[in-house]
Parts: C-alpha cells; structure tokens; sequence
C-alpha cells in the first residue's frame, strides 16, 4: 500500500500535468513548490533526490520518479480505478506513453529552445535564431497533435481521458502564454483545453498552482 506521495513542483511548470494526474487519482499527495527561479531546484537537499535539478519528481515509500511520462503512467498504474490508463491492454498502454513520451521529448524540447535558449548555443545572436526558430518547431508538432484530434474526439486517445490529457494541457496552455503561437490556429487542441480544464479536478489543480 502506498502512504506517502510528495510532489516537488512548479507553478505553470510541466509538473502540472503530474499534479493534475495525482489530483484526478484520488490519491493522498503533498505538494512541495520547487522553483529554478528561487534556486530550490538546485539545492542539496532536492539535488539528493533528483540530481538533474527538475521538476517533477514524486517521492513514494519505494524511491523517487522523475519524468512526466514515468509519473503519470505509475500514478495510473497504482491507482487503476481512477481510470487514467489503459491498464488492462498493454498495447493501448505503450500507445498512451508513446503520446506521452513525443509531448516530453519533442513538443516540451520544442518550447525549451524559447525558454533556454543558451542550453543549445553560444552569443547573443545564436540564441536569438534558436529562439526564433522554436515557433516553427512548435508549430509543426502542434499541427501533428490537431490533425490527431482531428476527427472530433473529445480527447487524444479517443473517448476515454488518460493521462495524455492533462500532459497536451500543460503546452496547450503554453502555446499562447509563450507568444509562440495560438490556440486559434489549432481549433480542435483549443476545444480540448477547454474540455481538460472544465474538470474538476483540473480545476483544483490550477488553483492550488495560483493559475486561472
Ligand atoms: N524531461 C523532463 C523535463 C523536466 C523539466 O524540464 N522541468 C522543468 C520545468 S517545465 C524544470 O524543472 N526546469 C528547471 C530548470 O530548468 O532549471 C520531464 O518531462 O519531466
């Protein structure tokens, strides 16, 4: 049985999608505010637990976990009836974390070439081109997620909400904040934020993060 569940988080960060996921759950969670802007991602005592100084990481009775994609498929793994995964197919399963894994790997790396620039290069003006090139980036995942949605389902996979959903939510919401595009291009990803963000537990994710 698991007693013990503690989020290090950021507001508005991509830990969102974790935090939303362990809301969704039911499961009994503390949320613990870890920021790079304050330097707590990079203190010893957070260093301890996740050396690559990031949220999110989850402390469980068994260890930490770090990365989105981990968290979200072991939280819907060990709380099945929350009915956040495909736990019963394998298949559907690693179709789930494959969207999870392209959100993390490439559209969240896509924005990360607008946030940190200066990871990827050098001078002034280098990371000004690698700043302007991250809308085109953004913008060509971003055509891949609406054409997925495309046929009018209400959420990634289809008819059921996993835990995709409130991962697409995190740069859904990103999207506009950044300046790097809008939702308006992308009607059917605007449709699906607003379908994520109507749930309750959403809700209460974002409030407990000071978002609107
Ligand atoms: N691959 C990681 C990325 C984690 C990550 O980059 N987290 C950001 C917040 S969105 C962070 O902690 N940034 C702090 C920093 O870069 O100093 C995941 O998907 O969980």
């Amino acid at each position: 049985m698991i007693v013990m569940l503690k989020l290090y988080y950021s507001p508005n960060s991509c830990s969102l999608a974790s935090h939303i996921v362990l809301e969704e759950s039911g499961a009994a969670y503390e949320l613990a505010l870890t920021n790079s802007r304050d330097g707590s991602t990079r203190t010893p005592e957070f260093l301890a637990l996740n050396p690559k100084a990031r949220v999110p990481a989850l402390l469980t009775d068994l260890g930490v976990l770090t990365e989105n994609p981990v968290i979200l498929g072991w939280v819907a793994q060990s709380f099945p009836d929350a009915g956040l995964a495909p736990n019963d197919d394998t298949f559907l399963f690693g179709d789930m974390q494959a969207f999870n894994m392209f959100l993390s790997a490439t559209v969240h790396v896509a924005f990360a070439h607008h946030f940190r620039p200066e990871r990827y290069v050098d001078g002034d003006d280098h990371r000004a081109a690698v700043k302007a090139k991250a809308a085109q980036a953004v913008a060509e995942q971003f055509r891949l997620i609406e054409a997925k949605l495309s046929d009018g389902r209400p959420w990634v996979h289809g008819e059921r909400y996993w835990t995709s959903d409130p991962y697409l939510l995190v740069f859904s919401r990103w999207l506009g904040e950044t300046g790097l595009g809008t939702l308006d291009d992308y009607p059917h990803a605007k449709a699906h934020r607003a379908r994520v963000e109507a749930r309750p537990a959403v809700q209460r994710a974002l409030k407990a993060e000071g978002l609107s």
